[in-house]
C-alpha cells in the first residue's frame, strides 16, 4: 500500500520587538492575510505579547500559545523546536532565529525554506536585493532576502484583498458615527480633522501653534499616550489632564490607542494624517488621503535618505506647486520646525491637489501586485 505523506505548509513568522509597534504590527498582518487569504496555517512567534495586544486587545498577553483569528501565536523561546510540520520560515527585520531551531533545520532532510523579511524602502537599490539568495554563513540552509517595495520589482506592500471595499464603505455617515464613539459628536462642516501619530522628537508645540493660527477649525485626534506629555505642556495644563483643549483654531482630542483595524477607519476618517515608522505609513497610504511621514530616526541618518527616496517617487506625478508645498513641510516636520510656520499654509493651500494626487498614488500602488500574495509566489517557486 502507497503511504501518503502529509506535505508539511505551516509558515513560521518570528518577531522581535524592538522599540515601538512596527515590528508586531507589519507581523501581524502579514500572518492574518496569509491565513485568511491563502488558507495557509501560520505560527507567529512574538517576545513581546503586550505590544501585539495593544493591536488586537482578544490577545491574552500572558499566554505561552493561543490561536487567535486562525493564528497560532505563541511567546518566543530561545529553546523553540523545529515543528514539524514548518514549510516556511519567517525573520522578519533580521531578528534572527532561536538556535535550537536553526540547528534541527540544518539537521533535518527538507529544512523550511528561510525569508528574511527586510523594512521597507523606497530607495532604488531595493529593486536589486528583493529576492536575492542569502546563504547562512556556516549552514547549508537556503534563506532569501524579501523587499517590501512601491515598485514592481520589489515584493509590494501588505494589503488585504478587502481594504478597498472596507474603505468604500466608509461613507459620511459611517465617519460620523465613528467620530460619535470616539467621543465626538459637534464637528463644524469645515473643520479640518487631522491624526496625529509621530515620534516623540517631533515638532509637536510649533505644529500645534501654527493650526491655532488658520482661518479654519482644525481638530487634531492623537491616538495613544506618547504625545500627549507635549500636547499637555503646548496647552500648559497639568499632566492628569485628559482634555479637549482648544487654542484659536485648533482643537485637540485624546483617543484611545485603537485597535488595528480601528485606526484604518480614523486614517479614512480624517483629512490629513500624521504617520511614522512603516506600517502606519503604508495605511495612511491605502487611506488614499494627504499624510506627512515622520521615518524611524536611524543614527547614520539613514532615515533622511528615505524620506527623500519616498518624496522623489511621491511627487514625480504631481503638481509643481503641491509637490513643493508638501515636500518643504514635510522636511520641516523631520528637522527644520522653525518652517512650519510658512509651511502650513502653503500645504493648506494645496490641499485639494494634495487629495487628488493622494487618490491616483493608493490606485496606482493599488495595480502592483500586494506583498502577502508576492510571498506566497516567490516561496512557491522554490520550494518544489
Ligand atoms: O510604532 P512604529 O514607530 O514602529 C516602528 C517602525 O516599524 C520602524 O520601522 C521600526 O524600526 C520600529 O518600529 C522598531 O510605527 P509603525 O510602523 O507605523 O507601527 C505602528 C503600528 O501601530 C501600526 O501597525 C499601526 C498601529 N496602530 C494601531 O493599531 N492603533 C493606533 O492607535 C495607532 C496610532 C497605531
Amino acid at each position: 500500500m502507497a503511504v501518503v505523506h502529509s506535505i508539511p505548509k505551516t509558515w513560521d513568522i518570528f518577531c522581535k520587538v524592538v522599540d515601538n509597534f512596527g515590528d508586531a504590527g507589519v507581523c501581524w498582518r502579514l500572518a492574518r492575510i496569509l491565513h485568511r487569504e491563502h488558507g495557509l496555517p501560520v505560527r507567529l512567534w512574538i517576545d513581546d505579547l503586550a505590544t501585539l495586544r495593544a493591536l488586537h486587545p482578544a490577545l491574552d498577553a500572558a499566554a505561552q500559545r493561543q490561536q487567535v483569528d486562525g493564528i497560532t501565536v505563541c511567546r518566543w523561546q530561545d529553546a523553540t523546536p523545529l515543528p514539524d510540520d514548518a514549510a516556511v520560515v519567517v525573520e522578519a527585520f533580521g531578528c534572527g532565529l532561536p538556535e535550537a531551531y536553526v540547528t534541527a533545520m540544518a539537521a533535518g532532510t527538507r529544512p523550511p525554506l528561510w525569508i528574511v523579511l527586510e523594512y521597507l524602502s523606497a530607495e532604488s537599490w531595493v529593486d536589486e536585493h528583493h529576492g536575492l539568495s542569502s546563504p547562512h554563513p556556516r549552514l547549508p540552509l537556503p534563506r532569501y532576502f524579501f523587499f517590501p517595495g512601491f515598485t514592481s520589482a520589489t515584493g509590494g506592500l501588505l494589503r488585504e484583498a478587502e481594504l478597498q471595499s472596507r474603505r468604500a464603505a466608509f461613507d459620511a455617515a459611517v465617519r460620523q458615527a465613528f467620530w460619535r464613539d470616539m467621543g465626538l459628536t459637534d464637528i463644524a462642516e469645515n473643520t479640518l480633522a487631522v491624526s496625529l501619530f509621530a515620534y516623540n522628537d517631533a515638532p509637536i508645540a510649533g505644529l500645534l501653534a501654527v493650526m491655532a493660527q488658520d482661518a479654519k477649525p482644525v481638530l487634531v485626534a492623537v491616538p495613544g499616550d506618547t504625545l500627549l506629555p507635549a500636547v499637555r505642556s503646548f496647552f500648559g495644563v497639568a499632566a492628569d489632564d485628559c482634555g479637549p483643549w482648544r487654542r484659536g483654531a485648533l482643537e485637540v482630542r485624546a483617543l484611545p490607542f485603537l485597535p488595528q483595524a480601528r485606526y484604518d477607519e480614523l486614517l479614512w476618517a480624517c483629512d490629513l494624517n500624521f504617520v511614522r515608522g512603516e506600517d502606519s505609513f503604508v495605511r495612511a497610504q491605502w487611506a488614499a488621503r494627504p499624510l506627512v511621514w515622520q521615518p524611524y530616526r536611524q543614527d547614520d541618518g539613514a532615515h533622511q535618505r528615505k524620506l527623500q527616496a519616498y518624496l522623489n517617487r511621491y511627487c514625480a506625478e504631481q503638481a509643481p506647486a503641491a509637490s513643493a508645498a508638501l515636500c518643504e513641510f514635510w522636511r520641516c516636520w523631520n528637522g527644520a520646525p522653525k518652517g512650519l510656520g510658512a509651511a502650513w499654509p502653503a500645504l493648506r493651500a494645496a490641499q485639494g491637489e494634495i487629495r487628488l494626487h493622494a487618490g491616483r498614488w493608493a490606485r496606482d500602488l493599488a495595480s502592483h501586485a500586494d506583498m502577502a500574495g508576492q510571498l506566497v509566489g516567490f516561496v512557491a517557486n522554490r520550494v518544489k
